[in-house]
């Protein structure tokens, strides 16, 4: 299989709401058009920056046709289906399919604390429902489930299985995984440390804080790729200024907030996320001078 597609770049689309709380389908093309045009190579959508896990089945379906459409085959696609319910992820598997998404992605089940076993039938169940690839969504501080290079091999049996999204600082388990015999994409999932994670291997990176600010994510992609590893870690240092303001008022909210800024509507996040402080709003109109 060619994975080329898959390597570089993805932004986890943030996902906008109308003012009466409906997806907004004109605001995704508006972020995904300009995240585009400043070169990010495609999409994570639905994600824990997209807010999946507090939309219905429905919604997250609608979500998976507005962002295909609005991408028009430009950049390569990813739907993240994960949720407790396996049923449900099926299904939303199948959407994204029929939707034209390259591959999807899924969270491990969480809250009932479930057995290795019951997370590998969980993974093959939703992988073998479709025929695009599966990429894992590795994020132990979610659901605590530990995924190491072992269970890794063990899943990866199953050829449909092709990635991992790495939601954690352990980079020395990203290292691993690259060990493995298929070599399996993994994809860097803190933004804070992207050039960290491409120097351990990853083959690129997805993250919430390209959606307003993908050329810095962009450069630092190439800049490593060309070697020239001192000017990329100037630019991860910037970002992570930035960053470190996101923490203080809410990730989410305030890239929300700097779109806004921009002029995209999003309505901010749903609840039980809190809304944006005063300072917090204030803080977005800084950082968007700064970009
Ligand atoms: O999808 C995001 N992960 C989570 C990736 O939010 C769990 C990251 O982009 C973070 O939001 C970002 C800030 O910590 O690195």
């Amino acid at each position: 299989m060619d994975k080329s597609k898959f390597r570089g770049v993805f932004s986890a689309l943030l996902t906008p709401y109308t003012k009466d709380d409906k997806i907004n389908g004109s605001s995704i093309k508006k972020i995904i058009d300009m995240n585009l045009s400043k070169g990010i190579n495609g999409f994570y959508v639905g994600g824990s920056t997209g807010e999946g896990m507090l939309l219905t089945v429905e919604e997250r379906k609608e979500l998976f046709r507005y962002a295909s459409e609005a991408n028009a085959g430009r950049g390569t696609m990813i739907a993240h289906v994960g949720t407790i319910n396996t049923k449900h992820a099926i299904e939303m598997a199948k959407c994204a399919e029929e939707a034209g998404y390259d591959a999807i992605s899924a969270v491990a089940p969480y809250y009932y604390g479930f057995s290795y076993e019951a997370i590998k039938g969980y993974y093959n169940d939703i992988a073998n429902s479709v025929n695009i690839p599966m990429i894992m969504y590795n994020f132990p501080n979610a659901n605590g489930f530990v995924f190491n290079k072992e269970r890794a091999e063990d899943m990866f049996k199953n050829k449909k299985f092709i990635g991992i999204k790495h939601t954690t600082a352990d980079l020395f388990a990203l290292q691993q995984f690259k060990t493995m015999e298929c070599d399996p994409l993994v994809y860097n999932g803190f933004d804070e440390m992207l050039v960290a994670g491409l120097s351990m291997g990853a083959d690129g990176g997805i993250g919430s804080t390209y959606n307003f600010m993908p050329e810095k994510y962009v450069k630092m992609y190439s800049l490593f790729k060309e070697g020239n590893i001192k000017e990329a870690q100037k630019i991860q240092f910037e970002a992570n200024e930035i960053i470190t303001q996101l923490i203080k008022y809410g990730v989410f909210a305030m890239e929300k907030g700097i779109l806004e800024e921009m002029g995209i509507e999003m309505n901010g996040c749903r609840k039980p996320f809190t809304e944006l402080s005063a300072e917090g709003k204030k803080a977005c109109k800084e950082i968007l001078k700064s970009l």
